[in-house]
């Protein structure tokens, strides 16, 4: 049998699903998803390996108009990553209807590549017709612009639907090629990065409104504690959570501080199944103004 590799990435709006796809495909999670829109904010890579081949997937951040500067720096990110791809995998949610913005979508993505899959997403939330007219909604799409999809699957992460189905039709269409990352690994993010990431997702969780935008984790320090040879290991975490105003720290800090103490909680239990070993997790509210869109902060966040 020959052995397939190569890398996709799955585009689409925020919130579609594209990150727990990618977990899902992965069998762990490496990025952090929320109910929130616009949660994935970089590109990460996560690594599928089968017997048959070794699919790198890229999760992009959702497209969207973007308000801030910030914004359009996750755009360019995703429509630069378009040709670096053998394939894309454009993601519909099965609950909505085929809009302006994924018509947007797909013709930035076939103005750069014409590999695109269709992948219908949040099946398990949709009834039968609903999957069906998604389906012959798309198929028209080809007309429209032109193109035709590779292949186009409904799938469900939530309820397992397809998911196997979708891995042996990526790897179908990968070039033959050798392996290009190690067995057993599953990204290439930092660990500072997977862990500032975790401290994130639980702010977004309790987070109404605005704020979810406004947040953004730094880790600043992660050191083993010292002089624990006899005794189980221990990590001392230091984070700062930034956000763009003092009304807001407030809030991420909550009354006493419980607001704060209860994202650390959640943060440091998701850290600890990481890392495998106990973790001290210190974290700070700083107020980094409009940070969003200053050049100078998105540059120090890591943006
Ligand atoms: N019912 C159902 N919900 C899903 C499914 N996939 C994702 N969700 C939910 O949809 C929301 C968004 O999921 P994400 O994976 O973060 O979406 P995303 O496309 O990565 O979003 P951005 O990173 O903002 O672009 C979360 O609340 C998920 O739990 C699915 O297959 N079924
Ligand atoms: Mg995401």
């Amino acid at each position: 049998m020959t052995f397939k590799s190569g890398f996709i990435s799955f585009v689409g709006r925020p919130n579609v699903g594209k990150s727990t796809l990618t977990n899902a495909l992965v069998g762990q999670k490496i990025a952090i998803v929320s109910d929130r829109p616009q949660t994935t904010r970089r590109l990460i890579r996560g690594i599928v390996h089968r017997s048959s081949g070794q699919i790198v997937v890229l999760d992009t951040p959702g497209m969207h108009k973007p308000k801030t500067l910030l914004g359009e720096r996750l755009i360019d990110l995703v429509i630069a990553s378009l040709s670096e791809v053998d394939a894309v995998g454009i993601c519909f949610p099965a609950t909505e209807s085929i809009g302006t913005g994924d018509k947007f979508i797909l013709q930035q993505v076939l103005n750069v590549n014409k590999n695109v899959f269709l992948v219908i997403t949040k099946t398990d939330a949709a009834n039968p017709s609903q999957i069906a007219e998604r389906i012959t909604d798309a198929m028209a799409l080809e007309n429209e612009f032109q193109f035709s999809w590779r292949f186009v699957v409904p799938v469900s992460p939530i309820d397992g639907t397809n998911i196997n189905e979708l891995e042996s039709e990526i790897i179908d269409i990968l070039p033959e090629g050798p392996a290009l990352y190690p067995d057993g690994q599953l990204t290439d993010q930092p660990e500072r990065e997977l862990v500032a990431e975790l401290i994130r997702e639980a702010a977004l969780q309790d987070l109404r409104e605005e704020l979810p935008h406004s947040v953004t984790v730094l880790v600043e320090e992660m050191n083993l504690r010292e002089g624990r040879e006899d005794a189980r290991p221990l990590m001392d975490i230091f984070a700062d959570i930034h956000v763009e105003r003092d009304s807001q720290k407030a809030i991420v800090i909550g009354k006493h501080g419980a607001q704060l103490r209860a994202i650390g909680t959640q943060a440091r239990l998701r850290i600890e199944k990481l890392l495998e070993m106990r973790v001290h997790l210190n974290l700070h509210v700083r107020v980094s103004p409009n940070w969003q869109s200053d050049p100078k902060y998105l540059g120090k966040l890591g943006f």
